[in-house]
């Protein structure tokens, strides 16, 4: 029998924090936006930082952040291990980029986004500030289609092959960096195409989910490792598949990695490996994307664009807002 005065714990995240993601997205994302096109990275991330924080800090949560702005010494606020949430809610971890893609939203260019997921205490991975390798595709696919461990040519063609298309006919997101020079002549002597992005690679990963709307059909490429778990999160609620491998070459690095509690620094994260239990992801635009809108500020309302997953049911929203009260954003 069961004790009605003492009910079980929901072991989902309690559906109704899905809409509190998106108010802490939401506010970083507006914060950030005042200061787009600016030319001031740092300005416009402690802006999202501070939104952030005091957002996250109303929720019903015990929260404690396993993916955040750095080590408590080099980031005052949103550091890992910060408590946030006023404890009397569930206990969760938290993965948060504020301000992802700073230069971007400084730039005023496509892309940039505040995001966060938050999950079960103890599922997420708690990625070291290093670099990953990260291979990923969108849901409909048979497990192991594409891998770490195979040529480009040969994930290529099997997701072709796959797709029921040529090779010719897939794009490929790749950061723009020197250090995928090789990388970027293969697929392209393999025959795919290569969108090119400067920064933002959560939402390049994202856009593996929805090849109908990118054009995107896989991910590949070292980006950061803290990226990488966020991403991994919204991919593990649409069924979709990534593989990354931490890219951990010096003594201090491989020391930090440890202490974090990563033993075999060549391991092989499948999806589930980075975000292992129920999660919910929310993402908000602050510059137009290919996604998501960037934030509009109008004469009597702010409108914002926000995508929101959740694990338990697969369940992706988009949640278009217009804001009123102006206060609350605390725009100064
Ligand atoms: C990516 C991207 C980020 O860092 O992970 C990238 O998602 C990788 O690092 O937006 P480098 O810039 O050092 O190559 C960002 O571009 C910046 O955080
Ligand atoms: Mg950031
Ligand atoms: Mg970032």
């Amino acid at each position: 029998m069961t004790n009605p005065s003492s009910p079980k714990p929901n072991p989902h995240i309690e559906r109704i924090l899905t809409l509190e993601l998106v108010r802490v997205t939401e506010r970083a994302a507006v914060l950030a936006a005042k200061l787009r096109g600016r030319g001031d990275e740092k300005a416009a991330d402690q802006a999202a930082v501070d939104a952030m924080r005091r957002e996250l800090n109303r929720l019903a949560i015990d929260g404690t952040v396993v993916i955040g702005e750095g080590e408590r010494d080099q980031a005052p606020m949103l550091f890992i291990g910060e408590k946030v949430g006023n404890k009397s809610g569930p206990k969760v971890d938290i993965a948060v980029d504020p301000l992802e893609g700073t230069t971007l939203c400084a730039r005023d260019m496509p892309g940039s986004i505040a995001v966060m997921a938050m999950a079960e205490e103890g599922t997420l991975l708690h990625a070291p500030d290093a670099y990953m390798h990260k291979i990923a595709i969108g849901p409909g696919h048979p497990r192991g289609l594409v891998s770490l461990d195979a040529s480009p040519e040969d994930n290529l063609n099997a997701l072709a092959k796959a797709k029921g298309v040529k090779v010719e006919d897939l794009t490929v997101l790749i950061l723009d960096r020197p250090r995928h020079a090789d990388l970027i002549a293969t697929v392209r002597r393999v025959g795919a195409a290569v969108r090119l992005i400067t920064d933002g690679d959560v939402m390049g990963v994202i856009f593996t989910t929805m090849p109908e709307k990118t054009g995107i059909d896989i991910y590949m490429g070292i980006g950061a490792a803290p990226e990488g778990v966020l991403a991994a999160a919204a991919l593990r609620c649409v069924g979709g598949q990534m593989e990354t491998r931490l890219i951990l070459d010096t003594p201090e690095q491989l020391e930090r990695a440890a202490k974090m509690g990563i033993s075999d620094p060549n391991r092989k994260y499948q999806i589930e490996d980075m975000a292992s239990g129920d999660v919910v992801v929310a993402a908000t635009g602050v510059t137009d994307g290919a996604l998501l809108s960037g934030v509009r500020f109008g004469n009597s309302f702010i409108e914002t664009d926000t995508l929101v997953y959740r694990s338990a049911t697969g369940t992706v929203r988009r949640i278009s807002a217009e804001h009123r009260n102006f206060d609350k954003f605390h725009l100064g």
